[in-house]
C-alpha cells in the first residue's frame, strides 16, 4: 500500500515547481484526501455549507496541540461540527490513511488519535515527505463510528495541518465480549444505511466518468483517465480534483499518456 504511493523524487521537484506557478504558497499544504477526511468531503461536494474550505481542503494549518479538527485556528470552524452530516466510512481493524500534499513541509512527527487516546505517532524527524504519505494506524481498542483527528507537525515552524476522518470501524465484524451481543447500544451509525462509502477509495457524489475532460470538484480514482488542454492524463492517487491542480500542474496526481 505504502509502495504504491512512492513517486520518484524528479517527480516531487517537478510537483514543487508546478506548484509555485499554479497554486498561491497560501493554500500549498496537504490533507488527508482517503478514506475522504471532513474537509475532502467538502471539496468534494459530499457535505455541503462548508464555506471556504472547499477551496482549499489543504490549507487547515494553525499552531501544533490542538485537538480540534480545525486545529483551533480562526478558520474552518465548521470542520469542528460533528452534527454536519459528515461520512463515516467503513474500515477494518486498521486504517490507511493517504495525505496529499501540495508542499513538502519537512517534518517532525505525525499523530492519530481518537478522542484523547494516541492511535499512532510516525517521527519523520526532519525529513521532507512526498507528495503523497500513507500511513497504516490500528484501530484497536475502538469499534462504531469515531472520528480520528490527525496531525502533520511541521518541524521548522510552529505550525501543524489538521484532519478529521470519520469512521466506522469493524462494519459487521465482531465485537469483544464487553458488548451486549443483542444491542448495538451507544453506536447508532453501526446501520448500513448511514454508511453509503462501502467502497474504498473515495465516495463523493460526482462520480467521474471513465474518461472526459478534467474538472474541478471531482473526485478522481487511481486508473480514471481525462483529458486536459488536449492531452490525456491517468488519475494516480484518488483524489478531488481542486482548480489550481490541472493535470500539467500536479504529476504527484496525474500521469500524462
Ligand atoms: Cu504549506
Amino acid at each position: 500500500m505504502k509502495r504504491r504511493f512512492t513517486l520518484p523524487a524528479l517527480t516531487v521537484a517537478a510537483t514543487a515547481a508546478a506548484l509555485t506557478v499554479g497554486v498561491s504558497p497560501a493554500s500549498a499544504h496537504g490533507y488527508i484526501s482517503n478514506p475522504p477526511s471532513r474537509q475532502a468531503q467538502c471539496a468534494g461536494g459530499a457535505v455541503s455549507g462548508c464555506g471556504d474550505i472547499v477551496y482549499e481542503p489543504q490549507s487547515v494549518e494553525a499552531p501544533k496541540g490542538s485537538m480540534q479538527c480545525n486545529g483551533g485556528g480562526s478558520r474552518f470552524a465548521v470542520l469542528n461540527d460533528n452534527n454536519k452530516g459528515w461520512r463515516a466510512t467503513s474500515v477494518g481493524q486498521s486504517v490507511t490513511f493517504n495525505w496529499v500534499l501540495t508542499a513538502r513541509h519537512s517534518t517532525s512527527t505525525w499523530e492519530y488519535f481518537i478522542g484523547n487516546t494516541q492511535l499512532a505517532s510516525f517521527n519523520d524527524g526532519g525529513a521532507q515527505p512526498g507528495a503523497t504519505k500513507s500511513h497504516t494506524v490500528s484501530m484497536r481498542g475502538f469499534t462504531g463510528r469515531q472520528t480520528v483527528l490527525a496531525r502533520w507537525n511541521v518541524a521548522d515552524t510552529a505550525m501543524a495541518f489538521y484532519a478529521c476522518v470519520d469512521v466506522n470501524i469493524g462494519g459487521g465484524t465482531t465485537t469483544p465480549p464487553t458488548t451486549p451481543p443483542t444491542t448495538p447500544p451507544t453506536n447508532p451509525p453501526t446501520t448500513p444505511p448511514t454508511n453509503p462509502p462501502t467502497t474504498p477509495p473515495t465516495t463523493p457524489p460526482t462520480n467521474p466518468p471513465a474518461s472526459g475532460t478534467w474538472r474541478a470538484g471531482v473526485a478522481y480514482q487511481p486508473g480514471n483517465v481525462v483529458t486536459y488542454n488536449g492531452r490525456s492524463y491517468t488519475c494516480r492517487q484518488a483524489h478531488t480534483s481542486l482548480t489550481g491542480w490541472e493535470p500539467p500542474n500536479v504529476p504527484a496526481l496525474w500521469a500524462a499518456n
